[in-house]
């Protein structure tokens, strides 16, 4: 008898705990607008006017994510003075924590303190926050990290006039692009980067084109900033931006011993395209390089579906090299382009384009199942992804992947 009693107790106990730990009863926050890419937005988010009750859990489009534990620029996340957690984020073991949260504004990274608030790590590996009244406007708590690059007044871009393209832009340091050195380039309105002469070519041709041109188009299609968004540069040579490349491109290219000596980051930020006024679309081109070897990094943000023909990728004099990032081609599935990657960084595609790469003396496969393999649409996936990788360390594009059948000998 005793012996029930005490099973029913625990299980009470078992019961309210599971009902009282935030970690299982918790208010899933899924605004988009939180996230530190959303920078620059037509009008300012504020979190001042939330009820806030309880317990949250952040999520970026259904994706679960954290608040960021580093700094955040300001004009980001929604408003012009975002909120990042000011201290590491708490182990499963550490239980409920209390956290400063800063205020990023005026190119200070902790402007101001907010309210702390409590954090606590769940055993699934996600966190919540008990969020609070910030102490004003125009604050917000981001959510996630994000992954462009500083841009925007803040850090003195030059802004491209309206529907247009760039003046020539000279270069700081050359770029090298497969074998050829350019010290110019231009930044065209409708997506694309050109070196010998700007382009107002907003119907895109499909890559490889086989053409007279060396070309890294971010999102070539019909762009138009007459009506919204900006389209901007600007290029270091020192600073933060430095240090972030050569820890991306040591990332994502290890063993080559990377040191950027120079970035160039042109952003489209909320772009409508033609006759799409309600639109919006978001993405940076990043080149990176070190005199002697140089990178492309392509970020993209929310970009909306669109009926215009759309190219992504780049193309080169006769086609040598040349790059399309999936489904770049179809405007209806250029949305996916946001949780798309070459590199395990949804939205980030990387490329080498130029140095010697690191010897390829293998490449490792991994099938999820061996019956994979008896498609010929899935051998030809399995190819194609095997190119990319080849292709991201320095393999021409025109490498062509066969698979041959070989008779199984008997033992
Ligand atoms: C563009 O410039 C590069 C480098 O200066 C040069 O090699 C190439 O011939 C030029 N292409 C055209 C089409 O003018
Ligand atoms: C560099 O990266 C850190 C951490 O990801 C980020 O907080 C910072 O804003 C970045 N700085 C620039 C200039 O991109
Ligand atoms: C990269 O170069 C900078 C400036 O030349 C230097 O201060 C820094 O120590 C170098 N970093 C590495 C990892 O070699
Ligand atoms: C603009 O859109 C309208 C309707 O949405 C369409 O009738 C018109 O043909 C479009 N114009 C151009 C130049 O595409
Ligand atoms: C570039 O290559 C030259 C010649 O191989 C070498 O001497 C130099 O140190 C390299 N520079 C960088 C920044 O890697
Ligand atoms: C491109 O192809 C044309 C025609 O075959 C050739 O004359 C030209 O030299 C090639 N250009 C480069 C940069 O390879
Ligand atoms: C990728 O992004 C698209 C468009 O935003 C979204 O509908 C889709 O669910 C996402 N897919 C994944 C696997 O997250
Ligand atoms: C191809 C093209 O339209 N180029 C333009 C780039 O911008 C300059 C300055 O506005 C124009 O003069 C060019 O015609």
């Amino acid at each position: 008898m005793i012996c029930i009693e005490i099973s029913i107790i625990s299980l009470f106990y078992k019961l309210i705990y599971v009902f009282t730990d935030p970690c299982y009863n918790y208010t899933a926050l899924d605004d988009p607008w939180r996230s530190p890419d959303n920078r620059y937005p037509p009008q300012y988010m504020c979190d001042y006017y939330v009820s806030w009750n309880g317990w949250y859990r952040l999520f970026l489009h259904g994706q679960s994510v954290q608040m960021p534990d580093t700094c955040v620029d300001e004009n980001s996340c929604g408003t012009d003075a975002p909120l990042w957690l000011n201290g590491a984020h708490p182990t499963v073991e550490d239980g409920v924590v209390s956290r400063d949260v800063c205020i990023s504004w005026r190119n200070n990274c902790c402007h101001a303190h907010s309210n702390p608030i409590n954090v606590k790590a769940c055993p699934g590996g996600y966190y919540v926050y008990e969020f609070v009244m910030p102490i004003g406007c125009y604050f917000t708590y981001c959510a996630g990290r994000g992954i462009f690059y500083s841009f925007g007044w803040a850090v003195r871009d030059t802004n491209n006039p309206a529907d247009g393209n760039s003046s020539v832009i000279q270069l700081s340091s050359p770029f090298l692009f497969f074998g050829r050195t350019y010290q110019q380039i231009y930044v065209n309105n409708n997506g694309l980067l050109t070196f010998n002469q700007s382009s107002s070519a907003y119907i895109p041709y499909s890559f490889p084109a086989n053409r007279n041109q060396d070309i890294i188009a971010g999102l070539w299609t019909d762009l138009d900033n007459r009506v919204k968004g900006v389209v901007s540069y600007n290029q270091y040579t020192s600073g933060n931006v430095l240090t972030n490349a050569t820890r991306d491109i040591n990332t994502y290219f290890p063993k080559l011993n990377f040191n950027a000596s120079w970035v160039f980051v042109a952003t489209w930020n909320k772009v409508a395209y033609f006759n799409l006024t309600s639109t919006d679309t978001s993405f940076q081109v990043v080149l990176i390089s070190d005199r002697n070897s140089s990178f492309i990094l392509m970020n993209y943000g929310d970009i909306a579906v669109t009926e215009h023909p759309v190219q992504a990728g780049y193309d080169t004099i006769n086609s040598t090299h040349y790059i399309v990032i999936p489904g770049s081609n179809r405007g209806s599935f250029i949305s996916n382009f946001r949780n798309s990657s070459n590199v395990d960084v949804p939205g980030r595609w990387a490329f080498m384009v130029a140095g010697e790469p690191d010897n390829v003396i293998g490449i490792q496969v991994r099938l999820s199942s061996f019956s994979d393999l008896t498609q010929s649409s899935n051998i030809e996936m399995v190819l194609q992804q095997m190119k990319q990788e080849l292709v991201k360390y320095g393999l021409p594009n025109s490498v062509e992947l066969k698979l041959r059948k070989r008779q199984k000998i008997k033992p």
